[in-house]
């Protein structure tokens, strides 16, 4: 690399100057292709593989790789990883909905479909969420249709968003 003219006695210098530079290209280059190797998972994996790229916790990583492994030949492919996956999001899937449905029948305490404002403040204080005007508030912003009380899919929008939601708790009892 000559960026521009070199006056006679400077060709050692600019060679030295090239010469660092080239060493900071191969670092990069070699930088670059760690970071690009430990994203590119390669189509097949055999055990040794495995767990050179961390797919699972190393902790569980020998069950994790014979339950992604379906057909057993000892190497797992991108195609069984990804059923692995699809799967393990339908069974949370599955229990999230398990545990919406369980909490929007404690509830809705007179089991009429709906959560009032009085049966939310019940539940609240059962979740040891200081019910205050910003609990409310929060209860509130999710009654899509104001009716003033919470259908099933508004409740489940609580139950989404209530861990991160801005609420005090009781801690001390
Ligand atoms: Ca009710
Ligand atoms: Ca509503």
């Amino acid at each position: 690399m000559v960026f521009g003219y070199i006056s006679p006695g400077n060709e050692e210098k600019l060679s030295i100057g090239n010469c660092e530079m080239a060493k900071v290209i191969f670092i990069l280059i070699v930088l670059i292709g760690a970071v690009l190797a430990d994203i590119v998972i390669p189509d097949r994996l055999d055990w040794a593989d495995f767990q050179k790229y961390d797919i699972c916790n190393p902790v569980v990583a020998a069950q994790c790789f014979s339950d992604m492994d379906s057909n057993h030949d000892k190497i797992v492919t991108k195609a069984e990883r990804d059923a692995y996956y699809s799967k393990n999001n339908a069974r949370i899937e599955a229990l999230n909905q398990a545990m919406y449905d369980s909490d929007f029948k404690t509830a809705d305490s007179n089991g009429d479909g709906y959560v009032s404002p009085a049966e939310m403040d019940a539940y609240g204080k059962s979740l040891d969420i200081i019910v205050d005007s910003a609990f409310e508030n929060y209860v509130n912003s999710l009654d899509a249709d104001n009716d003033g009380r919470l259908s099933k899919t508004e409740f489940v929008n609580f139950e989404k968003g209530w861990p991160s939601a801005n609420l005090r708790f009781d801690f001390d009892n």
